[in-house]
This record gives structure tokens, C-alpha cells and sequence, in this order.
């Protein structure tokens, strides 16, 4: 009597695992590798965002838009040189291509953080949310980092 009162629970429970399950897949089409925000000093009122986004998909993928909370607007960038200057442009979208990634670092693309409404502190958890061409997004989570420290721990991964 009382196991058969519990299966209904036990089903709901399960179609509810399932579809979380099914959820998180189409969110693991595009996923981030590492990344990190860096640490500015704190009267500077803007920073960057550096990551690696691997697609799984058979399908390029474009990121088209970033939004946070920490600042007041999230730009995509790129670093172009130009008579021998080094600018900054902004992009409408950065591609993933097919099973393919694309990294954003200190030396290129890059998402740009314009007005801090903080100033942020080192180690602490930035949240990002992407939007891709496809309609999806992915929220990620980075460490404010110093530079140097970001070297370090790159040096530390290649050696494994
Ligand atoms: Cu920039």
C-alpha cells in the first residue's frame, strides 16, 4: 500500500532528473575551458575578460553579446594594429567554429568590462552571461586574477 502511493513520487522525480539532464546537454554544445577577469588597480574603473570556449557542435556558433552585473556594460573586442599602434575595436561577434574554440587573452580578443560598479577584488567570482547567434547562453563563473598569477597557472597546466 504504502510503496504503491510512493511510485507516482518516485516517477516525478525521475522524469524530473531526466529532464534536467536533457537541459544541460544542449547547454554543453558550446562550454568554457578557463578563463579569468583581470585585476585592476582600483582606481581604474574598467578591466578585461579572458576565456576559452570549446563548441562540441557540428554546427560554428557565434558569441554575439556579454552582460554582467559587475559593470556597467561588457563589450566583445579585438586588438588590431594599426601604423604601428596597437588599438582596441569593438566586434559584433567572435566565432567558435565547428568542434573547434576560440580563446580570448590579453593579446587579442577580449571582452571588455566598462564601468566597474565595484572595484573588484582578487579571487573573487565574476559572473558572465553569454549569448550566442543560436539563441542560447551560457552563464560563467572567473576569477579575478593578476597577470602574473595567470602565467603561472597556464606554466603549471602545460607541464601536466
Ligand atoms: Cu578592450
Amino acid at each position: 500500500m504504502e510503496f504503491k502511493t510512493l511510485k507516482p513520487i518516485f516517477k516525478q522525480l525521475f522524469n524530473c532528473l531526466a529532464l534536467s539532464c536533457a537541459s544541460f546537454s544542449v547547454f554543453a554544445n558550446v562550454i568554457m575551458t578557463e578563463g579569468h577577469v583581470r585585476a585592476m588597480p582600483e582606481t581604474v574603473p574598467n578591466t578585461a575578460a579572458y576565456f576559452t570556449l570549446e563548441n562540441h557542435s557540428d554546427k560554428a556558433v557565434n558569441l554575439t553579446g556579454v552582460s554582467t552585473s559587475v559593470a556597467k556594460s561588457a563589450m566583445l573586442h579585438t586588438i588590431i594594429e594599426e601604423q604601428g599602434m596597437v588599438k582596441m575595436r569593438h566586434v559584433d561577434a567572435l566565432g567558435i567554429p565547428a568542434h573547434g574554440k576560440l580563446t580570448l587573452s590579453p593579446t587579442g580578443e577580449h571582452v571588455m568590462l566598462l564601468g566597474l560598479t565595484a572595484p573588484l577584488t582578487l579571487n573573487q567570482k565574476v559572473e558572465l552571461q553569454l549569448q550566442f547567434d543560436d539563441g542560447e547562453h551560457l552563464t560563467i563563473s572567473l576569477p579575478v586574477l593578476k597577470q602574473a598569477e595567470q602565467a603561472k597557472t597556464q606554466a603549471h597546466q602545460h607541464s601536466h
